[in-house]
């Protein structure tokens, strides 16, 4: 039976990130894809330059009839700029009883533009994690939200219980950026082996650490989104938490192993049929 998903978020016309990554990587999956695009952003592989962003009137009407419609088995959220579009966001999701929520709470981009404004994170974290399955955050994130300056394992640690306790039941802090050149010291600090790329999964009281290879690259651009998706069309298969983190870790450790290369900043990554 074809499993459908959802993904919320915004759309980079470069192909890389949001909602064209997401769409990318549920076809791989083998899941059917549809989109509801919350903001459209003016961006390439060296920056984001600016964004229109939609009204919780065009996201809810862009996503009434797809759920009166389609069966959706999964929903991703992704870059949800403004306090409205987030609480329409949120009450859909709590009306319609959606189930296998995955929120990427994105925040700025790697170049320093804001994808969403400070109030509305304040929105995100109160309305949105307490309907996730599961949250996304990467460093800069985690820190942002939870307060806490991450150096350390146990800061991790910290920062998840923290997030845990604003409702958000599972937690996954992406590693990824340790990888600068604090890297080596950082993770020597927390006793960690500065040659993987560690993603640290918070289950209820839970703690994994995945692992894998640390590949030396410019080529990120998309992997927050690429991630959370994977993780999304692996539950619209009906895949437990762990397993879908677990094989959307190597998914995308396999799109940067063999990123195209392309433009003259952060290249996408390589998303392709599994
Ligand atoms: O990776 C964060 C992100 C999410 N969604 C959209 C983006 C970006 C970063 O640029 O453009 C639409």
């Amino acid at each position: 039976m074809t499993q459908i998903a959802l993904t919320i978020a915004g759309v980079d016309p470069s192909g890389g990130a949001g909602v064209l990554a997401d769409v990318k990587t549920f076809f791989a999956f083998g899941v059917f894809p549809t989109a509801a695009i919350a903001s459209i952003t003016f961006q390439n592989t060296q920056g984001v330059f600016g964004a229109e962003h939609q009204s919780a009137a065009t996201v809810r009407e862009q996503i009434i009839p797809i759920l009166d419609d389609y069966d959706i088995s999964a929903v991703k959220t992704g870059m949800l700029p403004t306090r409205a579009v987030i609480d329409e966001v949120a009450l859909i999701i709590g009306q319609r009883g959606l189930r296998n929520i995955v929120v990427d709470p994105v925040v700025r981009s790697t170049s320093g533009f804001d994808l969403i404004d400070s109030e509305a994170l304040k929105v995100l974290i109160e309305k949105l994690f307490p309907l996730s399955d599961l949250i996304t955050p990467n460093i800069p994130e985690a820190e942002r939200i939870s307060g806490v300056a991450i150096e350390s394992r146990q800061d991790i640690r910290d920062a998840a219980l923290i997030m845990q306790g604003m409702g958000a039941k599972n937690v996954l802090i992406k590693g990824g950026h340790f990888g600068n050149a604090e890297r080596g010291m950082r993770n020597a600090e927390s006793g960690v082996n500065g040659r993987m790329a560690l993603d640290y999964l918070f289950l209820g009281d839970e703690e994994f650490v995945l692992e894998a290879e640390y590949f030396e690259t410019s080529a990120t651009h998309g992997t927050g989104c690429t991630l959370a998706s994977a993780i999304t069309a692996n539950l619209a298969l009906g895949n437990d938490l762990a397993k879908s983190v677990s094989i959307a870790k190597r998914f995308v450790n396999e799109a940067i192993r063999t990123a195209p290369m392309i433009g003259r900043g952060h290249s996408p990554i390589n998303i392709k049929p599994i």
